[in-house]
């Protein structure tokens, strides 16, 4: 099939890996471009020097494009929004804030900028701002999200702006792809079934605790301080709310989520660490490798929506 989006990224099919810190490292993202998607590297908060070597071994994994999500939060944001254009970068998504400093330089080096919004105004300001396209993300999702949720938002943004609108959040098999569709999207964005692919360096407690999941499994933590952060639930987050709902500061409830994300996708520490993961989570099964992942999906679509693969 050929969308706006398969077309502008020079892809196979319209499935893009999110950028996911510490999780979507060049291994994941090479094996998703060469499975026919775009792998994305995920900088999150890592020095520019790291997210330059990745972006180096994935040029040397895979002849196919790949992108780059740059996490707005990184203290070095600004340099790596450089590295990406001297490393020649063809596809930029952002995060965690409004990238409109960097727009300018990256479109004129030629990249493809995908911001991910989790509103209508944000979406309307990218599009203005040169945004080929916006991924437009509802709360369902994993890690950092908003307060949409994915079935209202991403028909709300298509109807707001022009350009190309890829649903995130809540994805993960078949029909939420053709839902997607249905709701006006024309490529969709995945994470949390990536974490648990067999290409994926994440440390197997943490795929394990994803395939355990279910329904009720997940838990927004600081959104009383504006930084909602979808997790599954274990010891970090029960203390983490119980101090969240006795009043504490946003610096008391800061030192217990630093640093916990990468103890729990490096060491595995499942049981203190950040497990950051979508409402999908109870969804995903098993580990597979990103082409099965991605065949799953374009199956699974194909048997709900036929006329949509008919060209
Ligand atoms: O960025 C994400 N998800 C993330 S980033 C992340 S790393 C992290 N680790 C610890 C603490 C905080 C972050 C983990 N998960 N998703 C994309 C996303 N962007 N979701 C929501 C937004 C967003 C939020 C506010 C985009 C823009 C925005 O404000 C724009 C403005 O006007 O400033």
């Amino acid at each position: 099939m050929k969308t706006r989006v398969t077309e502008l990224l020079g892809i196979k099919y319209p499935v893009i890996q999110g950028g996911m810190a510490w999780v979507a490292t060049h291994e994941l993202a090479s094996a998703v471009s060469e499975a026919g998607g775009l792998g994305i590297i995920g900088a999150g908060g890592a020095p520019a020097s790291w997210v330059r070597e990745q972006v180096q071994a994935a040029k040397a994994e895979t002849d196919k494009p790949f992108g780059v999500n740059l996490m707005l939060m990184n203290p070095e944001a600004d340099d790596i929004a450089q590295i990406l254009i001297d490393e020649g970068v063809r596809v930029v998504t952002t995060g965690a804030g409004n990238p409109a400093k960097y727009m300018k330089a990256w479109k004129e080096a030629g990249i493809h900028v995908m911001p991910v919004v989790g509103s209508v105004a944000l979406a309307k300001l990218m599009e203005r701002g040169g945004a080929d396209a916006v991924i437009a993300e509802g709360m369902e999702s994993g890690g950092h999200i908003g307060v949409e949720t994915t079935m209202t938002l991403v028909p709300q943004v298509v109807d707001a702006v022009e350009i190309p609108v890829i649903a995130a959040g809540g994805i993960a098999d078949g029909r939420g792809f053709a839902a997607s569709i249905m709701l006006g999207a024309e490529a969709v964005q995945m994470g949390t079934r990536f974490v648990v692919a067999t290409e994926s360096t994440v440390h197997e407690n943490y795929k394990e605790k994803i395939i355990k999941a279910k329904d009720i499994d997940s838990e927004v933590t600081g959104s009383t301080h504006g930084h909602p952060i979808r997790v599954l639930r274990n010891k970090m987050t029960r203390e983490y709310i119980k101090k969240e709902k006795e009043g504490a500061t946003f610096e008391e409830l800061e030192v217990m989520t630093l640093g916990a994300l990468r103890n729990a996708v490096v060491d595995g520490d499942v049981v203190n660490g950040s497990v950051m993961a979508g409402q999908s989570a109870a969804m995903v099964k098993r580990q597979e490798s990103c082409a099965d992942i991605i065949a799953d999906v374009m199956d699974g679509a194909k048997k709900l929506i036929p006329a949509y693969f008919e060209d």
